[in-house]
């Protein structure tokens, strides 16, 4: 028997430009994957759009989301990026679907979907990043911080992007998200019980449980079990406690959800902009989340 004719939608042909809610839906659809980790790219999917950014030098203007200079060895290859090669690959056939979204946008866009659909706040996003067409505007390695460090160390890096301690803090509660893994950083296991979940659990863990150096061959690193499992924190997670301008804000968002989240989603979104030049084509793109823009569209329907 002769097979159904294929309908415009089953076609592989590529779909309309400029429809970013197909490709976030395309990037919902793939962030449950039973073979990897615990079940979900989510959270290195956050990773990635994290390090495409955290390049970024606000006085020399360099670096930051635009170019996704991880597709070139100078910077992919850079140890600190170790991992996100995972990334990129599960987000392969999404961009193959949608060939006119670039790179850059969508790492980006594959940050925000996750964090949403984790369970976390709406984070603004807008298109208009460009690729770089070779390795020679990568930034220099070494722009990433180094989790065996202090939190003089957190200080340089992010006051470098443009942050204050607060944006520290809040950025740093991405860790209730995702886990080490010894073959990256060397470093082993999750922050917390629920690393698919977006959570204020990390800021928890940190203020309400005793944490003990662990004795073990790898990096120094922190173990707690008190919740049934072993969970870690790395020594740049400890120094926000130590630290007597962190401490007030992890208490903070240890106990105010919606603090940290609006907070979360501001910062967030400040981060995946470093560094983003637009072109004109954008300049008038929008800049609401998905659910003002679903709420706006609702509005204007009920108006007719
Ligand atoms: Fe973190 N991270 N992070 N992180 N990160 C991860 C995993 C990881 C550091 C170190 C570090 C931010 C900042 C910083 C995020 C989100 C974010 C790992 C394990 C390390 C060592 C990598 C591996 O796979 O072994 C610091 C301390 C130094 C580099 C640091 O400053 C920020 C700002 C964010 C986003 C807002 C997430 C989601 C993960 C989990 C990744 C995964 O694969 O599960």
């Amino acid at each position: 028997m002769p097979s159904a004719p294929k309908t415009q939608k089953d076609a592989a042909s590529p779909s309309r430009k400029g429809d970013f809610d197909a490709v976030r839906n395309d990037i919902a659809s793939i962030l449950d994957q039973p073979d990897y980790d615990d079940g979900s790219i989510g959270p290195v999917l956050v990773r990635l759009a994290w390090h495409a950014s955290g390049t970024y030098c606000a006085e020399t203007k360099t670096g930051g989301s635009n170019g996704a200079g991880m597709r070139y060895e100078a910077e992919g290859g850079d140890p600190a990026n170790a991992g996100l090669e995972h990334a990129r690959r599960f987000l392969e056939p999404v961009k193959e679907k949608h060939p006119w979204i670039t790179y850059a946008d969508l790492w980006t866009l594959a940050g925000v979907v996750a964090i949403k659909e984790m369970g976390g706040p709406d984070c603004k996003w807008k298109p208009g990043r460009t690729d770089f067409v070779d390795d020679s505007k990568c930034p220099p390695r070494g722009r990433l911080p180094d989790g065996a460090q202090a939190a003089e160390h957190l200080r340089f890096i992010f006051y470098r992007m443009g942050f204050n301690d607060q944006e520290i803090v809040a950025l740093a509660g991405a860790h209730s998200l995702g886990r080490c893994h010894s073959d990256r950083s060397g470093w082993e296991g999750p922050w917390s019980v629920t690393p698919t979940k977006f959570s204020t659990q990390y800021y928890k863990m940190l203020t309400k449980f005793k944490w003990e150096e662990k004795k073990w061959e790898g990096p120094r690193q922190f173990r707690n079990e008190d919740l049934g499992e072993e969970l870690m924190m790395l020594p740049t997670d400890m120094a926000l406690i130590e630290d007597e301008k962190f401490i007030p804000w992890v208490k903070k968002y240890a106990e105010d959800r919606d603090a940290f989240y609006k907070d979360f989603a501001d910062v967030f979104s400040k981060l995946i902009e470093l560094g983003v030049e637009r072109t004109d084509d954008y300049e008038s793109a929008p800049t609401f989340s998905k659910a003002e823009g679903d709420k706006k569209e609702q509005e204007a329907k009920s108006k007719i």
